[in-house]
């Protein structure tokens, strides 16, 4: 198996990559980013994913077998240029899509998020299929890219596999410009200065994950046999959900001084319009997915990592 990871040096590539080549082999995992170097130990390839001749190149000299595409512009940031925004993640995906297409691929991971719902859908328990009406850029172009997928499946047999993504929790690896970073940046602030300003509302609550129930995840998914695979867009896949008070109220659990404070910005309207809990019934069913972290096993291993 040699597996290409675009967006490899983000929140979610970096320890993805890394638990790829603990599971495949240092060699047969090719990370890619459009950074010039990478911040890890691993075979690295610059790569911007709208150059198609590039990624078709890179999939011949490695013998690719499988891609991670990863690399998108998230939530709040895309919203600064929203064309910019399509433009990589909707021709990044084509470019992956044709590639699978092109070079018979076995494999291909799309990640989609929360963020193709909107305010049309229902918003507790929000199920498997319902409507998506996003409303931002990322979104939209999520929304967008899972029928690709779908389309690529059905049409060429291309076996491309999806989780819509909640907000991924790491401690050792920064988000960059998602609307659920708060809870990342939350502990940092906890641990170093005992305090931490809210952007997100007290008393809005997001579906969230803790990064090692991503990862594993995502692995699941991708290792289960194909004809368990019954939903070709994009599957819910939910850990936990809670509030920004809900969260500031286990830190405190470890951290008893911390102070919380809160200055909603227009990252609120975003989260506001995103689900409070997800349906992922589909997920644990077809391929058994069950989350291993709740709120308080998150919070505690994270302050314990970042203590130490
Ligand atoms: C974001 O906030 O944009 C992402 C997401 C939920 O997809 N973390």
């Amino acid at each position: 198996m040699r597996i290409l990871i675009t967006g490899g040096c983000g929140q979610i590539g970096t320890v993805l990559s890394k638990a790829l080549q603990d599971k495949h082999g240092f060699d047969n995992v090719i990370v890619t980013d459009i950074r010039s170097s990478p911040p890890f130990e691993c075979m690295y390839e610059q790569l911007d994913v709208t150059d198609s001749n590039k990624l078709f190149y890179l999939i011949s000299k490695y013998h690719v077998t499988q891609l991670y595409h990863l690399a998108a512009i998230l939530s709040a940031k895309g919203e600064a240029n929203p064309i910019f925004t399509w433009n990589i993640n909707m021709n990044g995906l084509l470019n992956i899509l044709e590639s699978a297409k092109n070079y018979q691929l076995d494999r291909v991971f799309y990640p989609s998020t929360i963020a193709v719902f909107g305010l049309l859908t229902p918003r507790i328990d929000t199920p498997q299929h319902t409507n998506l009406t996003p409303e931002t850029v990322y979104g939209i172009s999520k929304a967008a890219g899972e029928n690709w997928c779908n389309y690529y499946f059905k049409k060429y047999g291309v076996d491309v596999r999806s989780l819509r993504y909640p907000g991924i929790i790491s401690w050792d690896t920064q988000p960059g410009g998602g609307t659920t970073d708060y809870a990342v940046d939350i502990f940092h602030k906890a641990v170093e200065i005992g305090k931490y300003e809210s952007y997100i509302d007290h008393g809005t609550r997001l579906p969230m994950m803790y990064m090692p129930d991503a990862i594993k995840a995502t692995l699941e998914l991708m290792e289960a046999p194909k004809e368990s695979i019954k939903v070709r867009t994009s599957y819910n896949v939910a850990a936990m959900s809670f509030t920004p008070a809900e969260l500031a109220a286990a830190i405190k659990q470890h951290l008893p001084d911390f102070k919380i404070t809160y200055q909603p910005d227009f990252r609120q309207a975003i989260a506001a319009s995103w689900p409070e809990s997800i349906d992922d019934q589909e997920a644990r069913k077809d391929w058994n997915w069950q989350e291993s972290y709740d709120l308080a096993a998150m919070t505690s291993d994270i302050i314990k990592n970042l203590t130490a």
